[in-house]
C-alpha cells in the first residue's frame, strides 16, 4: 500500500506511543520511514526503536522551535531530497492544566503552550516542509474526543484538539491544490506515556469498552492501520476529514448492557 512512499514520523517517545505503531503498520506496507524525535534526552529510546524500524533516519525536531523545524527540513533534504508525507502525533499541556475544573485551573499561558504544541506545530510542519512535498503526499495528525464533547480533567486539550481539527481542514484546503491530502485520526484512549499521569486512566478505559460497540478499546496497531490506509493512494479521494478509531465509541450515547436484544 506505502511501497515507493517516503514517510516521516514524529511523536515516538517509547514503546508505547501510538506514533510506533503508525510506524510499524506502514513499514509493514513498504514504506521507507524517517524518525522524528523530540529532544536528546528520549534518542536513546528512539535509536533502538528504530532499529527495529529498519531505518537510519533519525531527526531531532523540537516543534516549540522554529529553529529546530528548519533545521530538520534541512536533514530531510539531505537524507532524502523529496518526500511523501508525515504523521504529527504530538501533543502537550502542562500537566497543571489537566488536573481539575476547567475554570478554575486553565491559565493565559497553559492555554497557549497547549495550542502552540498540539495545533500551531502540524501547520508549522506543513508550512516548513510544504516545498520538499512530492504531489500524491498525504499529512496525518492525532485527535481525540475531548475536541467536540467535555469529559473530567481534559480540560485545556479539549481546545486544543479542536483547534487541530480546524486546522486539519484549513491545511486540506490550502493544500489541496498541490495534490497534498491532509487527514486526522480521532483515536480512542489508549494507555501511552501521555495518558500515563492521567487520573483514572484505567477507569476511563474500562468505561470505554462498557460503551463502545465493539465492547473494547482501540490499539496502536489499529490506529497504525487506518494511518496506513489514510496515507496511502488507496484514500485519494479523502481529505480534510476526522476518522474515528474508537471501536465505535463516538457514536454511542449508551451502551445495549448485556441482557438486551
Ligand atoms: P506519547 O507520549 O507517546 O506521544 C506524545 C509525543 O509528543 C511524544 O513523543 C513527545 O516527544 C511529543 N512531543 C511533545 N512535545 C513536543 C515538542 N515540543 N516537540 C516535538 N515533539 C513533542 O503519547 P501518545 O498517546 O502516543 O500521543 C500521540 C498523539 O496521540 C497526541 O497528539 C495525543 O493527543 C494523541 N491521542 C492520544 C490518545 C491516547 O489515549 N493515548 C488518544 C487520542 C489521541
Ligand atoms: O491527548 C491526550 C494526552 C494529552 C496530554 C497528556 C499529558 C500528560 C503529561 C497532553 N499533555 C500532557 N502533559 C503532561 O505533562 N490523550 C487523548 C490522552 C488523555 O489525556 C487525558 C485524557 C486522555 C484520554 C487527560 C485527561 C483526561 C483524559
Amino acid at each position: 500500500m506505502l511501497k515507493n512512499k517516503k514517510i516521516l514520523i514524529t511523536g515516538i517517545a517509547n514503546k508505547y506511543s501510538i506514533a510506533l505503531g503508525i510506524a510499524k503498520a506502514m513499514k509493514n506496507q513498504g514504506a521507507e520511514l524517517a524518525i522524528a524525535y523530540q529532544n536528546e534526552r528520549l534518542l536513546k529510546n528512539v535509536q533502538s526503536l528504530a532499529d527495529e524500524l529498519e531505518t537510519n533516519v533519525l531527526i531531532e525536531c523540537d516543534v516549540s522551535s522554529d529553529e529546530s523545524i528548519k533545521e530538520s527540513k534541512q536533514t530531510l533534504i539531505d537524507e532524502w531530497g523529496t518526500f511523501d508525507g508525515f504523521v504529527h502525533s504530538i501533543g502537550f499541556a502542562p500537566s497543571d492544566q489537566l488536573v481539575g475544573n476547567f475554570v478554575d485551573v486553565t491559565t493565559r499561558e497553559g492555554f497557549k503552550i497547549a495550542h502552540d504544541i498540539s495545533s500551531y506545530s502540524f501547520t508549522a510542519l506543513a508550512k516548513e516542509y510544504k516545498d520538499i512535498l512530492n504531489p500524491n503526499s498525504a499529512l496525518l495528525t492525532l485527535t481525540y474526543l475531548g475536541s467536540v464533547q467535555t469529559m473530567p480533567n481534559y480540560n485545556v486539550m479539549g481546545l486544543a484538539k479542536a483547534s487541530l481539527e480546524a486546522n486539519t481542514r484549513f491545511l486540506a484546503a490550502s493544500l489541496g491544490k498541490d495534490n497534498i491530502r491532509v487527514n486526522a485520526i480521532s483515536a480512542g484512549p489508549i494507555k501511552t506515556l501521555a495518558a500515563s499521569g492521567v487520573k483514572n486512566f484505567r477507569k476511563m478505559l474500562s468505561q470505554h469498552a462498557e460503551r463502545a460497540p465493539l465492547g473494547r478499546t482501540v490499539t496502536q496497531e489499529e490506529v497504525g492501520n487506518t494511518a496506513a490506509f489514510l496515507c496511502s493512494d488507496l484514500a485519494s479521494g479523502i481529505t480534510g476529514e476526522i476518522t474515528y478509531v474508537d471501536a465505535g465509541f463516538n457514536i454511542s450515547a449508551m451502551p445495549l448492557g448485556e441482557h438486551s436484544e
